[in-house]
């Protein structure tokens, strides 16, 4: 009985597994798989969330425009070794360019998927500096502007733009100014595979082997020495939403965007970072000091189907040591090899407080971990996440 137990929560598990990244122009995702930072590039998600029917209504939270992988730990909201600090691609203003994303064979979740560029270039620039992570909000005010400016479907010439065939009309996914993969339960050409009807292994994933999708957008009027493109992938089958970006410059357009000039098109009232655009003249990083750090606490602990895991401690934003209002921790990334349970918590910074992980059995038992307590004081500084690394004790 047991036994069965955990194959349910395995076939749990591979359900949700497969996925999708942009790869033409290459995504930060993609150069971070291609560093050999990212094991699973397809593995950049969004979950869960309201992915259905209406496409805009999840907010991005961490994941932000260009995605966070849970999997490896990877924000690729800032520029890192691998990616974000140059451009990929250059592209002129007016142009109709091949786009690409790739779709793994086991997790091809059908669905509807859109392209954008923000020309917010105050926005924008705060993901492309590489001392700085953008708050949540940030990165919601920018997937806001990505949203306003969606490169539509239907602004290219002579491409077929269809509504999908799992969106009944009517319902706020009926819509074909995105794009759409085919049915999901199609006999043949279903799915986001049957877009393009490419072989397997037409590009590349790690779990079961990938096929292309291609589509056409149509760069704005607009130009950037280096600005965002920006992918998502709404899961028709899955509560999940795919998210990445990729750095592009455009050229010969009317709107400036140049970074000096920081032309502000958008109504967005993000709280935009003062100090490190101040000046250039001193080397050492300006930046302003976190007043909250969003603490991501993972912890290793295995688990068999129906326990869940929990983290309460001394301060109230960890439920003051209460076990029946404990912070749930996210069993998305967990796998027989690495049993990762997580959960982000926003903490003042410099707060020194005790905590403690739990088990919460399906019957209402509770397992805590042994003594003592756990501490923890979240940094000063210029970073807003940090991360907790723990193994069940
Ligand atoms: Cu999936």
């Amino acid at each position: 009985m047991k036994s069965s137990s955990i194959f349910t929560l395995a076939g749990l598990l591979t359900s949700v597994a497969g996925h999708g990244y942009l790869t033409i122009p290459s995504s930060r995702t993609r150069l971070g798989f291609e560093g050999g930072i990212d094991t699973c590039p397809e593995c950049t998600i969004l979950e869960p969330v309201d992915a259905w029917p209406d496409l805009e209504e999840a907010q991005v939270g961490r994941s932000g425009p260009c995605g966070y992988n849970a999997r490896v730990s990877v924000d690729y909201n800032q520029p890192g070794a691998y990616w974000g600090n140059s451009v990929v691609a250059t592209y002129a203003a007016g142009d109709t360019i091949d786009v690409q994303w790739c779709v793994d064979h086991n997790g091809d979740h059908g669905g509807m998927f859109t392209y954008g560029i923000c020309t917010n270039q105050t926005l924008v620039d705060l993901f492309l500096d590489p001392n700085y992570l953008p708050t949540n909000d940030e990165k919601q005010a920018a997937e806001d502007c990505f949203l306003a400016g969606e490169l539509k479907c239907t602004d290219v010439t002579g491409q077929t733009c269809g509504y999908n065939p799992d969106c009944p009309a009517g319902e706020a996914c009926y819509r074909n100014d995105w794009f759409t993969c085919n049915a999901f339960n199609a006999n043949s050409n279903r799915g986001c595979e049957g877009v393009d009807g490419a072989a397997l292994n037409s590009c590349k994933t790690t779990i079961a082997g990938g096929y292309t999708v291609t589509k056409k957008i149509k760069i704005p009027n607009y130009s950037s020495e280096h600005t965002l493109l920006r992918w998502r992938w709404n899961s028709y089958q899955t509560a999940q939403v795919y998210l990445g970006c990729a750095d592009i410059a455009i050229t010969g357009g009317s709107g400036s965007g140049s970074s000096s000039t920081s032309t502000s098109t958008s109504t967005s009232t993000t709280s935009v970072k003062t100090s490190t655009t101040v000046s250039s003249a001193t080397s050492s990083a300006t930046c302003t000091a976190a007043s909250t750090v969003a603490v991501a606490f993972n912890e290793l602990v295995t688990t068999s189907y129906g326990e869940n895991v929990y983290l309460t401690g001394s301060i109230s934003q960890l439920s003051s040591w209460s076990s029946s209002s404990a912070i749930a921790l996210s069993a998305s990334s967990y796998t027989s090899s690495n049993p990762l349970w997580t959960a982000t918590v926003n903490l003042p910074a410099g707060t020194t407080f005790e905590y403690k992980f739990l088990k919460k059995k399906s019957d209402g038992t509770i397992v805590w971990e042994s003594d003592p307590n756990r501490s923890y004081t979240v940094p000063t500084g210029c970073a807003t996440a940090a991360t907790v690394t723990a193994t069940w004790k």
